[in-house]
């Protein structure tokens, strides 16, 4: 009879996971009622509304699960290629009016929300953000799991669980102070642990090799300490397509051993806490932002999530096809973004060699032909080099493999180039030196099929500049993919008052295939419409301007230009020449020369790297400098000034659909693509802003004439800097010469005193490499120019409507079909 009631058991058992629970829109407000009330036993909102938050994203997640666990049948059915994003940053951001849109659960979410009196928008307020990335190469990551869903790719993306995510920024005496970011502090109700899928990752230890029988070498990675690596999915909900895909994030976690030497020696407490070494890893997000600072804990994070993913990835492979590797390329294919996971390449040699027992011309086959490499940056400072001794000393095996990888492919470049010593030491993976170092971005080049930068002109200086001999070995490997944003989030979800007047005019469909939005055109001279799309601005505007009244106490007059730089702080982003143009307005103002100038806001936004001193004294100079304008009544009808803290994902949702300007003033050459340009675009924001990233495909779709273009062009930029003279070009230029005393002043200062001193010396200094003085006098024209179309309120929306309009190819959706096409060839599920 116990095998009886086992049966029936089972029977009961395969018949829930066939059907599941019945979960659908018409039964969500009674879910949320069995939430709320069972699953977190509260009976009301009463002071805390996050309960309810809980209640509604638990109630979602039902929902995601189902779909999600139909997703992977779908790929179980028919097996198909797939691919792995690994990032080593995803930005999220918030979760939940997402998964509504894209579920299109608004109505029952409203509907069951009435129950509690309240308001989806209010209760949405209490997700934290995810941020577990610096900026654009994170937010790009999230973008690309979007519009992957939408498509119906099998794609899954492979991060890290840090504990911490991006600090978060205060201002205080207008000084960034950073406060550790706990956000999983009240839970994190979207993702799902997975521990039967816990994988073990190797450190330390020595290599051994024996001889087997038939002479073959084997090598061994013994004495290890190893870490177990616990996955935890969070659902990635595609567009109203039933298609539901994953994020796995890896946390570390000790392994359940002690070491059996320091118990005997009397040390257990020692042995128990050696166990936090483990949990480290995972712990905090590192803050840099296109910069690397070779600390050994941020090599042990790369290696941590590539050998875990990629462990992950083989299991699968293993537990269907066993050993045999023969289809294993045709499969699967790895996105590196950017060099952060590029050991992956080494590590997959690692598993096929030495756990896998294959051959090494058949894993490199393998390897190379499964591997493709994104570049981020051309910037020198974040290329990343690993110091020899610190790889043999971590990753010893791994070291080997990228010495003998390196081996065979200086044999390839001598054969290029014969003879040519200095081009095998240019070309090495390893830097040769005092304290020689791995080159991360030759291993990630050589050991790829796909080298890409993520806009236009970044990839043509990647190929003719930095990478140029590897573009000379192997042009095909060379192709570019412009970044886009996703359209849901960055435009339906953050915009609906404009999302619902462009659908009005056009339809829908422009959520799924942005290049419809080239319908808008029609409606550019229509005055009708142009009040509607004014109407939305200035409702948007409302919104923004609550936002910076409450967070930084400046009120923001929605009638003046709200002019926006948000992005992180960086001396190449030249936050500085935008805040040298607002002293220059603020100078007018105290000369009386007002007239026909345009009233503006500027808002200023984003965070600096804990240790980059200048920038953050930047943000100390806009606090500043926001200070004596925003007091002085003379400046109150031209100019209002404000720095907004802690500018993030969900901060962005706001400011872009409110911004009139739209600051891009990298200087040439130096921001690789940009990505928020395109979201301030996507919802009807000009741009002033240099030739730089994916800017010049801004410029192109728009039109010149619908621009505002500034600023030496990245092809002169070197010929500049061999005979900058700042000195020179401030005593020429009465604007700027009249800024520069102003600031040396201590005008900005007056308790102060020297404060700005290192700024003022950037400036003039001959080296400054972003050439701040140099582009200040086109800049002030071209913001001249601005001011004088904003004054037109006829043309001034036509302006806002036309970047709207020509924002199609913008959208992430369009980046990953190329991926898909170029490099992927992923077949879509049917949906
Ligand atoms: O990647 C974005 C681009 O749109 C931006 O132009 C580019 O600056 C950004 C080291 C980076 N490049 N490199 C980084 C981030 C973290 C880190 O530790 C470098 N971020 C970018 C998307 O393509």
């Amino acid at each position: 009879s116990l095998k009886k009631q086992k049966s029936k058991a089972n029977k009961v058992c395969t018949l829930a996971t066939n059907n599941g629970p019945v979960v659908n829109a018409s039964t969500l407000p009674d879910d949320l009622q069995r939430h709320f009330h069972y699953t977190l036993g509260r009976d009301e909102v009463g002071e805390s509304p996050q309960y309810l938050y809980h209640a509604l994203a638990l109630t979602i997640r039902d929902r995601l699960m189902e779909k999600l666990r139909a997703t992977k049948k779908q790929q179980q059915k028919q097996p198909t290629r797939r691919a792995a994003y690994l990032s080593l940053e995803f930005l999220m951001g918030r979760a939940l009016g997402n998964a509504v849109l894209n579920l299109d659960l608004e109505d029952s979410v409203r509907k069951g929300l009435n129950h509690y009196s309240c308001e989806l928008e209010s209760i949405a307020e209490s997700e934290h953000d995810a941020g577990l990335g610096n900026g654009g190469l994170g937010r790009l990551a999230a973008c690309f799991l979007d519009s992957c869903a939408s498509l119906a790719l099998p794609v899954t993306g492979y991060g890290i669980r840090y504990e911490y995510g991006m600090f978060n920024q205060s201002i205080e005496n207008g000084h960034q102070v950073e406060h550790p970011d706990n956000w999983l502090r009240d839970g994190h109700p979207w993702e799902v642990a997975a521990p039967e899928y816990n994988r073990r990752v190797k450190f330390f230890g020595h290599v051994d090799t024996y001889q087997d029988k038939e002479g073959r070498t084997h090598y061994q990675w013994v004495g290890t300490e190893d870490v177990l690596a616990v996955p935890y999915d969070v659902p990635i909900p595609g567009y109203q397509n039933d298609i539901v895909n994953t994020l796995r994030l890896w946390k570390s976690t000790a392994t359940d051993e002690f070491d059996l030497g320091e118990f005997n020696a009397g040390s257990y407490t020692e042995a128990v806490a050696r166990k936090n070494l483990a949990e480290q890893i995972t712990m905090v997000l590192y803050p840099n932002d296109a910069s690397e600072n070779g600390k050994e804990l941020r090599l042990r994070q790369q290696y941590f999530l590539t050998s875990a993913s990629l462990q992950d990835i083989i299991a699968e492979w293993v537990k269907i096809h066993g050993s045999d590797f023969t289809d294993f390329a045709k499969y699967h294919v790895f996105q590196l973004n950017d060099t952060h996971p590029s050991v992956a390449i080494a590590e997959l040699m690692r598993l096929l060699l030495d756990e896998h027992d294959l051959d090494w011309d058949f894993a490199w086959q393998i390897t190379t032909s499964t591997m493709a490499y994104t570049n981020h940056t051309l910037l020198p400072e974040a290329l990343e080099k690993w110091s020899v001794r610190l790889f043999a000393h971590l990753l010893p095996r791994l070291l080997e493999i990228i010495y003998e990888i390196n081996a065979r492919f200086l044999t390839e470049v001598a054969c290029h180039w014969p003879g040519d010593v200095d081009k095998q030491r240019a070309l090495s993976i390893i830097e040769e030196g005092d304290d020689p170092q791995v080159r991360m971005a030759y291993l990630a080049i050589v050991g790829s099929f796909s080298v890409n930068g993520v806009a236009a002109l970044h990839t043509q200086l990647l190929s003719a500049g930095l990478f140029n001999d590897f573009y000379q070995l192997t042009p095909n490997k060379f192709n570019n993919k412009t970044n886009g944003v996703t359209p849901r989030r960055w435009l339906a979800h953050c915009n609906p008052k404009l999302s619902e007047l462009i659908s009005d005019k056009i339809g829908h469909n422009w959520t799924r295939d942005l290049s419809e939005i080239s319908k808008l055109r029609r409606y550019y001279d229509n005055t009708k419409f142009h009040v509607k799309w004014q109407h939305v601005k200035q409702h948007n505007k409302q919104q923004l301007a609550d936002l910076v009244k409450q967070a930084c106490g400046v009120e923001f007059d929605t009638n003046m230009m709200f002019d926006v730089q948000v992005k992180r702080m960086h001396e190449y982003k030249r936050q500085l020449l935008n805040i040298l143009h607002v002293i220059h307005l603020y100078d007018r103002i105290r000369r009386g020369d007002t007239e026909g100038m345009t009233p503006r806001c500027v808002l200023i936004g984003g965070k600096a790297a804990p240790g980059y001193f200048i920038a953050k004294l930047t943000i100390k100079l806009i606090n500043n400098v926001a200070a004596t304008i925003n007091a002085d009544p003379l400046a109150q009808p031209w100019l209002r000034v404000a720095f907004l803290p802690n500018y993030n994902v969900t901060a962005m949702e706001t400011i872009c659909a409110a911004t009139d300007l739209s600051e891009q003033i990298s200087t040439a050459g130096k921001e690789a693509s940009g990505t928020g340009n395109m979201k301030f675009m996507m919802n009807g924001a000009a741009t002033i802003g240099t030739l730089d990233g994916a800017n010049v495909e801004i410029r192109d779709a728009v039109g010149a004439d619908n621009f505002f273009l500034f600023g030496a062009r990245s092809e002169q930029v070197a010929d500049i800097r061999a005979h900058y003279d700042p000195a020179h070009i401030i005593a020429n230029d009465n604007n700027l010469n009249s800024v520069m005393a102003l600031l040396r002043s201590g005008h900005f200062n007056l308790f102060e005193g020297g404060l700005f001193q290192p700024l003022i010396d950037a400036i003039l200094n001959p080296d400054d490499q972003w050439l701040v003085a140099y582009d200040f006098a086109s800049y002030c024209e071209a913001q001249q120019i601005a001011a004088l179309a904003y004054q037109d309120k006829e043309t001034w929306t036509q302006l806002s409507i036309l970047n709207t309009a020509a924002s199609g190819s913008f959208s992430s959706d369009r980046t990953i079909n190329e991926y898909n096409q170029d490099i992927w060839k992923l077949t879509p599920l049917n949906a």
